[in-house]
């Protein structure tokens, strides 16, 4: 379409083009949105953008039309190749067909248009396939087809590809498809599940040299081709909605992370408890069961901060309500929990039971909040309570009414909520793609809001909780979009316990925390089937890195509390629970770096080291920041491990062995041993251990330093409001050369430390 590009126009930051065809109805423009940034647009719909991933002034400004203020384009102008339009790091050049080439600062290709036609890798027998098909197979390889609109971009031979949320499979993404379609699947989550529950259209190519971002932010269902049906060229394409993608550059793989989360919003921090040990299991079926588990704990001595709360609590499955037979007196075992230093999760699912004189329902329907037919019936199916109605989330006074629903909850004493099944999930076959919702100020179908209902829950669910509480409000989901790092942290869903989704959970934490979603974690121990003492030894050790720290598992399944499996395993738990109390604050501070930078605090190699060929496609190891390597064992009857070291020099954190990096090598690794490496001159911050956070004040600040020289910052606040945006806060700079340490205070806004110990890194390693 558009054939021959006949003239431009410059509106501010925008650059429209005129061709041949087409361009009177769509529009074609290209803006820049800052130096590192272009937004590529075409208005199929007419309704311009309509982005929910994008807030604040920025997306205030794409919405209506306006954004002309950021002054960042620096020049527009035609040569043979197209319209050249520069900023101060980037240059794309428009051409026939609206085909754009990017170009970086030295004026290197980062990125072209792919300019051929479209054709499958490898032979396709058609009869086969139908035969194929007969038997049962799904068959994959039917004849290609084009979206109603789409984007080819080339892809070069050594071209990896990162990033897309929280797909199944290895770390790079590229020969995969994917889409973009919130679901809920129960069954295993196989490597080749084309989506899950979130759908965060973002992805990072890495090159031989450079890197860059793609963001196509078109939140109906999507479909990403990374190379699969051909390995000339990825493509990304929808059936509705607008060509809306923005072309993210940066210095490399970390400056493309922080650029996208620039533009759709960074993870704030967290109260520090989160970063817990939490227990969980949907079949608490009592109170006095679930007291039980608290009294385990202790019992086990082991460290906890957080109990969670499954759907058992609830009357009937009614959100906003309390078992009071099982449950008795949620208020008492709540503040019971809290004198143990415990506090407590409740989940919360949207979908609302019909029921006469449940007030959540009554008050919802009064509202006019809940989606409807077509015809203007509301809209049931059903989930846990039987027959139920579903919040319409994109209703500004919906999401404001579920927002102070919230204060049911604080009340009760809880400390953050869980939203599961909002993807939305639904027992009787899947919503219509025409259940009328609402986007904002307009009626919208179930087809274009699906992909943000978990967004706009977690989005309520964040508002209320944030002007009710006072603190910084902790929400877990399980669906989102691209933007709900803003308003809420994820776990991954109903994994199972077996050994490929151990393995899985990796790449795919890596991968969110790529995406902007920086404090995730999996199910430990996994959820659905039946876990074993080694398998469980093994979660707990990666677990023990997960920003999420949670042990949860499914009703009907084994029970799978530290201490099911045996005094061995519950030592090794203890271990890992107590290393993780221990790491507490470089937790935080990663937590920190988050909200100020967007990078993830748990990460692939290949996000520090990325022009190591050794690390584009490593699965099995990841590091937390920039100064800890972890290489967990992640096969069953393996009691070593093949590690790779990226250069440098690093530090086996249980021996103090010094290694030379940019090598494999083999590390013996017993049950109860994770391998750890800890990089040359790092500094790293501990905490004495403790039964829960907030113990002892924090009044101890550790200070390992490792042999070698590096600096390292330090961040300290009160761990639970947003005291913090407003100066209370302490940060340090350490530097660190060979174990003689300074400390600087580069802020000072809050209690200080009462004693700060430095020890030298490997030498009391070696003496444990
Ligand atoms: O389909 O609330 O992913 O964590 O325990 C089951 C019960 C519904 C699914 C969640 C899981 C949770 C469970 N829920």
């Amino acid at each position: 379409m558009f054939k021959k590009l006949q003239e431009y126009r410059v509106e501010g930051q925008k650059v429209y083009f005129r061709y041949e065809e087409g361009s009177e109805a769509f529009k074609p423009c290209v803006e820049v949105i800052s130096d590192n940034i272009f937004n590529v647009f075409i208005d199929y719909t007419g309704s311009g953008h309509r982005t929910r991933a994008i807030e604040g002034e920025l997306g205030k400004r794409l919405n209506d039309g306006h954004n002309e203020e950021n002054g960042k384009l620096e020049s527009v102008s035609w040569d043979e190749a197209g319209v050249v339009i520069r900023t101060s790091q980037l240059t794309a050049i428009v051409g026939d067909d609206f085909k754009i080439d990017f170009y970086g600062s030295n004026g290197e290709p980062l990125s072209l248009a792919y300019r051929g036609g479209r054709r499958r890798n490898g032979q396709i027998n058609e009869a086969a396939l139908e035969l194929l098909a007969k038997e049962g197979h799904a068959v994959a390889g039917k004849s290609t087809e084009d979206y109603a609109l789409q984007e080819l971009r080339a892809l070069e031979p050594s071209d990896c590809i990162y990033g897309l949320g929280d797909k199944t499979g290895v770390l790079n993404k590229r020969y995969y498809e994917y889409e973009m379609w919130n679901s809920d699947f129960p069954e295993p989550h196989e490597d080749n599940f084309k989506s899950l529950y979130k759908s965060i259209p973002f992805m990072l190519v890495l090159k031989k040299k450079g890197a860059y971002g793609i963001f196509f932010d078109n939140h109906n269902r999507t479909y990403f081709d990374l190379g699969k049906e051909c390995d000339d060229y990825y493509l990304f394409g929808a059936d509705t909605g607008n060509l809306d993608y923005y072309f993210i550059g940066g210095a490399g793989l970390k400056d493309v992370v922080s650029n996208y989360t620039w533009l759709t919003g960074r993870a704030p921090m967290q109260q520090l408890w989160t970063l817990g040990f939490h227990q969980s299991r949907w079949g608490y079926e009592s109170e006095r069961e679930i007291r039980g588990i608290a009294e385990g704990m202790k019992k086990h001595n082991l460290p906890c901060d957080c109990i969670h709360f499954d759907i058992d609590y609830m009357d009937h499955y009614k959100v906003f309500t309390w078992n009071q037979e099982t449950y008795e007196d949620g208020a008492k075992v709540i503040s019971d929990f809290k004198d143990m230093g415990i506090k407590a999760v409740a989940i919360i699912d949207p979908g609302v039971k019909v029921e006469k004189d449940y007030y959540v329902y009554e008050e919802g329907m009064q509202g006019g909040y809940f989606a409807k037919t077509p015809e203007g019936e509301v809209y049931v199916n059903e989930v846990w309570p039987g027959d139920a109605v579903y919040p319409d989330f994109g209703n500004p006074d919906a999401r404001k009414w579920w927002g102070e629903k919230q204060k049911f909850l604080i009340d009760m004493g809880v400390s953050g909520v869980w939203n599961d099944m909002n993807e939305p999930a639904s027992f009787r076959g899947p919503l219509p793609d025409d259940v009328v919702f609402t986007d904002e100020d307009r009626p919208a179908p179930h087809s274009e809001m699906h992909n943000i209902y978990g967004h706009n829950m977690a989005k309520a669910t964040y508002e209320g909780w944030k002007k009710l509480s006072g603190k910084r409000p902790f929400v877990i989901t399980r669906a989102c979009y691209s933007g709900s790092q803003k308003y809420t942290t994820a776990w991954t869903g109903d994994n199972h316990s077996i050994w490929t989704h151990l393995r899985m959970a990796i790449p795919q934490m890596c991968n969110l925390g790529l995406s902007g979603m920086s404090f995730v974690g999996t199910d430990v121990g996994g959820f659905g089937s039946d876990c074993t003492p080694e398998l469980f030894a093994r979660w707990i050790q990666v677990g023990c890195f997960s920003p999420l720290f949670r042990d949860h598992c499914a009703k009907g399944c084994r029970t799978q509390e530290p201490w099911q499996f045996g005094k061995e395993v519950l030592d090794i738990s203890r271990k890992y629970i107590n290393l993780r109390y221990e790491l507490l604050p470089y937790f935080y501070d990663l937590m920190h770096e988050s909200e100020v930078t967007g990078l993830p605090i748990i990460r692939p190699l290949v996000l520090e080291y990325e022009n190591d060929e050794n690390v584009k496609n490593r699965n099995d190891e990841f590091m937390l920041g920039d100064r800890l390597l972890v290489a967990p064992v992640v096969e069953q009857g393996a009691r070593e491990k093949l590690v790779y070291l990226p250069e440098g020099e690093w530090y086996d954190y249980w021996t103090g062995e010094k290694i030379e990096g940019e090598k494999f090598f083999v590390r013996k690794a017993p049950l109860d041993v994770c391998p750890i490496y800890v990089k040359a001159g790092a500094v790293i911050p501990k905490y004495p251990l403790r039964m829960h956070v907030g113990e002892d004040k924090d009044d101890l600040l550790i200070l390992e330093a490792y042999p070698g020289s590096g600096t390292y910052t330090h961040y300290q606040d009160n761990g639970e409001d947003f005291g913090y945006w407003q100066g209370e806060y302490n940060e340090y700079r350490i530097s660190n050369e060979d174990g003689r340490t300074e400390i600087e205070a580069l802020h000072e806004g809050y209690r200080p430390y009462g004693n700060v110990e430095i020890r030298a890194g490997q030498r009391i390693w070696s003496a444990r």
